[in-house]
């Protein structure tokens, strides 16, 4: 089974994940790691640090010649801007010049909570370690499980159907279209728009909102469409609740910087509607097997995949350090004030997308393995082409 996990701090000297339980004999390239690096980084309404950052993994275990050898990989990612904060983030030595203490929480942040908890008398260290630049370990880490996943034919892949009030009207067509190649083909086309949105006006809305926000001092959340093709039936289960995998998806979306809900499928819409408008009903056919009518499940029933392309959906609240600055107080003096500005983003929705593909990456590959078992590649495929034969000779007459 794959564990990962991250350290680093967002202006420490680097970002490092270590991921354990990868197969061996995966094909690896420095460009499939790098490639996913450099898509977090963009999108429009990011801020300054992106600019500053140019983010590559160096892999200093695990892979060998281009392939996994089963062994744990270390990846590190160097933060250029640690070079600007050497005094303020000294491991050892405090420096002989004063270094700002941070007093005033940002409402909506860690700040409060994670002073109070830890028990600091500045609230930095809380802001190095609850930063979103973590996600960039988990986007490193994610690339392995991903690339392991689509040697086996399943693709993850998200655009952005809402940022701020600005949001796609109806389920584009295109996304069938795109989700029949496979789930990164429609990740490359919204990686095409600087929102990773796939309807036109929907992204020139969003981008003058991005743009409004900006000149207001304030910010913009929004939501992220999640699509994973190629999953068999009957991955996960529903005998144990630790064995759920719609909970382990969701476990893992919520676990991103500033995800604040997420759905599988239509669920919320489901809510209000009665079964019969819901459920996707069966169709079999001698030619074709076993389809549905629909896909409002998203591809999950009784917490086990059920063939049909998953869908997930996450919604990122606005960025909570606001140029513009709310109501907050002085932790030492307990006098209100307002809160202060810590550099960051307008909106990073559109990264948010590649972070949760990144995400949901190793746990698809846990389910697969806890299905099929396997330690390398070519066993892991062998299983999984005789588990896809299984299923679909259910449904031959
Ligand atoms: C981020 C790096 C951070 C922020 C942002 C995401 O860099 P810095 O703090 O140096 O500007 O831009 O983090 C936050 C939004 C946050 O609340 O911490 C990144 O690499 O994605």
């Amino acid at each position: 089974m794959i564990r990962y996990i991250t350290a680093g701090e967002s202006h420490g000297p680097a970002l490092t994940a270590i991921v354990e339980g990868l197969p061996a004999g995966v094909p690896v390239t420095q460009n499939d790691i790098d490639t996913q690096l450099l898509r977090r980084q963009q999108g429009y309404g990011r801020g300054g640090r992106m600019k500053i950052e140019s983010d590559k993994a160096e892999v200093l275990s695990g892979i060998r010649f281009g392939k996994t050898i089963g062994s744990p990989v270390t990846l590190l990612i160097r933060n250029r801007d640690w070079q600007n904060w050497t005094a303020t983030m000294a491991q050892f030595e405090k420096p002989a010049e004063e270094v700002a203490r941070i007093t005033v929480p940002r409402p909506g942040h860690a700040d409060l909570a994670g002073r109070i908890k830890y028990g600091f008398d500045d609230i930095r260290p809380v802001i190095e370690r609850s930063s979103a630049r973590e996600t960039a370990a988990r986007v490193a880490a994610g690339s392995l499980s991903r690339v392991f996943l689509r040697t086996l034919g399943i693709e993850i892949g998200s655009y952005v159907s809402a940022i701020g009030s600005s949001c796609e009207t109806a389920c584009s067509p295109a996304v069938e279209e795109l989700l029949a190649k496979g789930a990164e083909s429609l990740s490359m086309e919204a990686d095409q728009s600087p929102v990773r949105m796939l309807d036109k006006s929907a992204e020139t809305g969003a981008m003058a909102a991005i743009d409004e926000v900006s000149r207001q001092g304030d910010t913009l959340g929004g939501i992220v469409e999640l699509f994973i093709t190629g999953v068999p039936m009957g991955f996960g289960s529903y005998v144990q609740y630790d064995r759920r995998l719609d909970a382990a998806l969701i476990g893992a979306l919520l676990s991103i910087q500033a995800i604040k809900g997420a759905e599988i499928g239509h669920a919320f819409d489901n809510a209000r509607k009665p079964g019969s408008q819901v459920h996707d009903e069966f169709i079999l056919s001698s030619a074709d097997g076993l389809s549905r009518r629909s896909n409002r499940a998203g591809g999950l029933e009784g917490s086990m995949s059920n063939g049909q392309t998953m869908h997930l959906r996450a919604a990122m609240k606005p960025i909570s350090s606001l140029v513009s600055p709310l109501h907050s107080f002085d932790l030492e003096t307990l006098q209100p004030t307002l809160s202060r500005f810590e550099r960051s983003d307008t909106c990073a929705v559109p990264a948010a997308g590649v972070v949760a593909e990144a995400v949901v990456a190793p746990v698809i590959a846990n389910a697969l393995l806890e299905k099929l078992g396997g330690d390398h590649l070519e066993e892991i495929k062998s299983r999984l082409e005789a588990w896809r034969l299984h299923v679909a000779s259910a449904f031959q007459a």
